[in-house]
């Protein structure tokens, strides 16, 4: 097993991606892994935060995978899914997935994963991904309208250590599958509740709306205009659902 040969545990930490990325450009080898029972400046994408209260679960894991653009970007957006799958396998229950990578329970979001590669000289050295997941959460202690905990959600508490160990099967055995080509991009389609949705994205200075009709193979969402243009987002793209009723669920 390469992910997880090496697990790192902390109590409190300011990030485990800024931890994992330090320990990385220190040499610290493939497949380790950091894990806190809280954050105090735990990060989403594109500069947001990660609440991490006691009760939920943060960890980063170091990959080294070939230099390959098409290889970094499906590892970035198919990530989620040896998420959602652990969470299938202990809580028996479907998880859902929002494009590119929050994880949605009930609804409402349970999960997030921020993946950052670190480049030297323009080669990326090391990836770091980064997943958050409310497992004994408090909602409260999140407080958020559109977030949940599985605790929340099933009535079930789980030692996070069981967590931990069901998840890193999944993602060592996701990995594998990635480096060789095979990756199972329907399972991600089928828990993908973003398609068939209205989605608003920027592209530069421009907002462009339309509806999400397909994920492509190596991550993109395609979206297609009223007027019947055709947009391929790759996952650097803030997306927002427009749907009154899907804002509900999604907030950016
Ligand atoms: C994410 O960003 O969802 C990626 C979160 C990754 C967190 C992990 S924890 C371990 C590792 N170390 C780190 O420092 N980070 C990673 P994004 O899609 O940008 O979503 C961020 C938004 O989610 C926020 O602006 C809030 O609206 C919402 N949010 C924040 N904390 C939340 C929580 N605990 N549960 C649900 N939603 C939350």
């Amino acid at each position: 097993m390469l992910i997880g040969h090496k697990v790192i545990m902390k109590d409190e930490v300011p990030s485990t991606n800024q931890l994992a990325k330090a320990l990385a450009a220190e040499g610290e080898v493939e497949g380790t892994v950091v894990v806190a029972s809280t954050q105090t400046a735990g990060r989403g994408r594109l500069g947001r935060s990660w609440t991490s209260p006691p009760g939920g679960i943060y960890l980063s894991v170091i990959l080294r995978p070939p230099m390959d653009a098409t290889l970094l970007n499906r590892l970035t957006v198919f990530s989620c899914l040896p998420v959602a799958l652990a969470i299938e396998d202990v809580y028996g229950i479907q998880a859902g997935i929002k494009w590119p990578n929050d994880i949605i329970a009930g609804g409402l979001k349970v999960g997030g994963i921020l993946a950052e590669g670190s480049s030297m000289a323009g080669r990326t050295e090391s990836v770091v991904l980064g997943i958050g997941i409310n497992l004994n959460t408090r909602p409260e202690d999140v407080g958020l309208a559109t977030a949940t905990s599985l605790l929340a959600l099933t009535g079930k508490e789980v030692a996070r250590d069981a967590f931990l160990h069901t998840l890193l099967f999944r993602l060592d055995a996701f990995y594998a599958s990635l480096l060789k080509g095979e990756l199972d991009t329907d399972a991600y389609r089928s828990r993908c509740q973003t398609l068939g949705r209205v989605v608003e994205a920027r592209l530069g200075d421009q907002m462009v709306a339309g509806k999400a009709i397909y994920i492509e193979d190596g991550g993109a969402l395609v979206i297609k205009t009223e007027e019947g243009m055709t947009y391929s987002l790759s996952s650097a793209y803030d997306t927002t659902l427009r749907e009154e009723a899907a804002q509900e669920y999604f907030r950016q």
